[in-house]
């Protein structure tokens, strides 16, 4: 699901789209890039200003295995993005976001601490964040009531990594250094709190962070690339 905010903090040769889950809602993550070679095999959803396409990947009906998008994503997950200036394709949200903020030069410093404490955050929402709240959503936003063993093991440790979360922001304005990736790929998951059933007061460090980002314009505009979505929830 995500995140496709950061699409629009990009300025390169890149459209986005969103794809349908199983749910008929759609996830909020990603993409690849513009290429007409690729756009037929995909619905075209629109193109945001001249430097990105964005092409949803409808993972409900099973697009995601056509091989044309195998080609781009061989795990057949969605993100994925070709980038038609290097030819390069990638899956992979924490590899897409490394790629991207070294080839615009913005949001990963070069070097040092400063490098090490982003790329160990991405690393964190990659190897947790990302894959606990996404068991989350499927079995207690998804499939309530299918197994009370799922809903507890995966809920608890959800709250265990909004407790990290909150430890870590209570004394830094952002995850890690200035606005950077590793914010771009967690905000997009806390921004489902609803669906993981937590109270965001109860994390008052998170609850900041997250309405800061959510104040930001290009984060407000990515939240409803391709298509308009319900209003971002307020964190309250
Ligand atoms: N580790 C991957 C996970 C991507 C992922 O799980 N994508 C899901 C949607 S949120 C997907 O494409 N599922 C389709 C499928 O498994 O067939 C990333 O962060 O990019």
């Amino acid at each position: 699901m995500r995140a496709a905010f950061f699409n629009v903090l990009f300025s390169c040769k890149i459209s986005y789209f969103s794809f349908a889950n199983q749910k008929g809602t759609f996830d909020d993550r990603l993409l690849y890039l513009d290429n007409a070679k690729w756009a037929q095999n995909f619905h075209y959803a629109r193109r945001i200003g001249a430097d990105y396409t964005v092409h949803p990947v409808n993972i409900g009906q099973g697009e995601q295995h056509e091989d044309a998008f195998l080609a781009i994503s061989p795990n057949n997950k969605i993100p994925a993005i070709y980038d038609q200036e290097t030819d390069i394709a990638m899956m992979e949200t924490g590899a897409i976001l490394i790629y991207l903020a070294e080839k615009h030069g913005k949001f990963l410093p070069n070097a040092g601490k400063a490098r090490a404490d982003v790329l160990q955050w991405l690393m964190w929402q990659m190897g947790g964040q990302g894959p606990m709240l996404g068991q989350v959503h499927h079995f207690t936003h998804f499939n309530q009531g299918v197994s009370d063993y799922a809903e507890e093991r995966f809920g608890s440790e959800a709250r265990r990594l909004y407790g990290v979360l909150n430890k870590r922001l209570a004394d830094n304005e952002f995850i890690a250094g200035e606005y950077s990736i590793a914010d771009m790929a967690c905000w997009p998951w806390v921004s489902r709190y609803e669906w993981q059933q937590i109270d965001l007061a109860a994390f008052p460090n998170v609850q900041r962070w997250y309405k800061n980002i959510l104040a930001r314009e290009a984060v407000q505009k990515g939240y409803h690339i391709p298509k308009a979505m319900p209003e971002i929830p307020s964190g309250d």
